[in-house]
């Protein structure tokens, strides 16, 4: 209940942030893009940038704004908690680079209601899922199966 609390008012807070810095953060998507260009696979540049083996998240739908997931997906069982500020029921696109079937949870701690994200699978808005995930996701555990 608290927690649900305060997210919300850490949504309402950032909203403003956001509107302010569209503009800057566009531009230091694109230098991101190039500068990732040398390094990375195709597939990685269109997914947003996120390395082989990891699972990334984005603060906005296409792989854009701020990205508070990037982490080398660890083996079966293991858990990433995705921080309470920077993170928490603020991502809105996720690519699973890893070769790992991940299961997204609604709360810390692996717990509450999940969905699942198989090997390799990008998802450009987490709006488009029914039901809807777009500011949801607060936590990530690594699973042999969905
Ligand atoms: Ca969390
Ligand atoms: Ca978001
Ligand atoms: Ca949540």
């Amino acid at each position: 209940m608290g927690s649900e609390k305060i997210a919300s008012m850490k949504r309402r807070i950032k909203s403003g942030a956001a509107m302010a810095g569209v503009a800057v953060i566009a531009g230091l998507g694109l230098t991101a893009g190039s500068a990732q260009a040398e390094t990375e696979g195709d597939a990685e540049i269109l997914a947003g940038g996120c390395a082989s083996g990891y699972v990334c998240g984005w603060e906005n739908s296409g792989y854009g704004g701020d990205k508070w997931v990037n982490w080398r997906v660890g083996g079966v069982g293991s858990t990433y908690e995705i921080d309470w500020w920077n993170g928490d029921n603020e991502i809105s696109s996720i690519s699973n680079e890893s070769n790992k079937m991940l299961r997204l949870y609604a709360n810390d701690g692996a717990t509450g209601a999940y969905f699942c994200l198989g090997p390799g699978v990008d998802i450009r808005n987490l709006s488009d899922l029914e039901p809807d995930r777009n500011d949801w996701i607060e936590s990530i555990r690594v699973v042999s199966a969905c």
